[in-house]
């Protein structure tokens, strides 16, 4: 696979075209039916989860968050490959993948509510913390590599990271570095077109992600990141190809961050609607259940109560995590410095008073 779509020739590795339709069966992975509706579901309960935290967020309940609007079935794909005793090492915009880990709805909001609880994903195996400090995970998902290898155990790791993240020196490392020692892990660029403002056509001046993957001697593929059959595939690939100690694999999976970048970010500042609407049409979701619909194995009409299930369920995990017990703001504020600077002492007022104001919303 990886000769057959070598990212030198900007070959993009697609199953499945934006009307659903299968363009490339030699290379249709297999899913059972039952497995392929439960991954529609769970594609379809992350974007209602994300869709509801952007909410929450604006009604004052959340600190912040990170849409992962259109970006689903690179996690869907993830979904299909990790076992329990494979590492997930996420960047933060990783909903969907948290939750096939094992994480829960409750701890993801705890974290954007600014509980280091939320991060511990107590239930879920070989899991890291979220990783703010752009690409600095990627150095953690190499040591892990080489440990698997040290201890022989039979695991690989899944490393997430963002377009944004190829730009910084951590990056190239932990690949030269998995590639050296030849540590089982495939890491995954969510190229969803945009760091913050910066678009991808500012990051790089390489044809693709991909490529760079090459300098290093490492197998690597561009992938359509909105295609659940390519993810699933390529992953497995990837898979096999760790497993079996050939060494690491760079996948780009290309997507479009259809939301903001945090509920802090306004993106019609610097991109257009035209080119939001080109993108939308190759939704992750909207060309799964045309698939489905078409082989008959979703009935539309039947979407819409089990969208109505699945807000109660959120709703409730919400709840649960707002009436988590307050955390002492000295934590927040006690263990950087002996004496606490004077903005630091700004800060804390102006949170007291959130905190108040928020209280008076009970
Ligand atoms: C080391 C570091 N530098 C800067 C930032 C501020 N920052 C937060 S998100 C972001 C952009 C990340 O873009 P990308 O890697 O494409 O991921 P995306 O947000 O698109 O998922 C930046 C620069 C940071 N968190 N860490
Ligand atoms: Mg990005």
């Amino acid at each position: 696979m990886f000769k057959e779509y070598s990212p030198l020739d900007d070959k993009l590795f697609q199953v499945m075209d934006n009307n659903g339709k299968i363009i490339n069966p030699a290379w249709m992975p297999e899913i059972s039916e039952e497995r392929l509706q439960k991954a529609f579901k769970d594609m379809l309960f992350a974007r209602q989860a994300d869709l509801m935290a952007v909410s929450y967020q604006r009604q004052g309940r959340m600190f912040t968050y990170p849409p992962n609007y259109g970006q689903e079935a690179i996690s869907g794909g993830l979904a299909q490959v990790m076992r329990d005793q494979d590492w997930l090492v996420p960047a933060f915009r990783e909903l969907g993948a948290w939750l096939a880990k094992g994480a829960t709805l409750k701890e993801v909001f705890l974290y954007f509510m600014g509980y280091e609880d939320g991060t511990v994903f107590k239930n879920a195996k070989n899991i890291t913390p979220i990783s703010v400090p752009i690409a600095s995970q990627l150095i953690h998902a190499a040591g892990i590599g080489y440990a698997i290898n040290y201890k022989k155990e039979d695991s690989v790791v899944y490393a997430i990271t963002g377009d944004g993240g190829t730009s910084i020196g951590d990056f190239h490392e932990a690949l030269n570095f998995a590639t050296v020692w030849n540590a089982p892990v495939v890491f995954i660029v969510q190229n969803n077109q945009f760091a913050i403002s910066v678009p991808f056509k500012k990051q790089t001046r390489s044809i693709n992600i991909a490529v760079k993957g090459i300098a290093y001697g490492m197998s690597c593929i561009k992938v359509d990141g909105n295609d659940l059959f390519a993810m699933t595939r390529a992953l497995r690939e990837a898979e096999a190809h760790a497993r079996e100690g050939k060494g690491p694999v760079l996948i780009e999976a290309l997507t479009y961050r259809r939301g903001a970048h945090t509920t802090s970010d306004d993106p019609t500042k610097y991109r257009t609607k035209e080119e939001e609407e080109q993108w939308s049409i190759t939704d992750p979701l909207d060309r799964l259940r045309k698939y489905m619909v078409a082989q008959k194995l979703w009935d539309a009409s039947q979407e819409e109560t089990l969208l109505a299930e699945y807000k109660k369920e959120i709703d409730r995990q919400f709840e649960e995590a707002e009436n988590y017990p307050a955390y002492p703001l000295d934590d927040v504020f006690k263990y950087m410095y002996a004496d606490i600077t004077d903005d630091l002492k700004e800060q804390k007022v102006e949170h007291e008073k959130f905190l108040k104001w928020k209280e008076g919303l009970k």
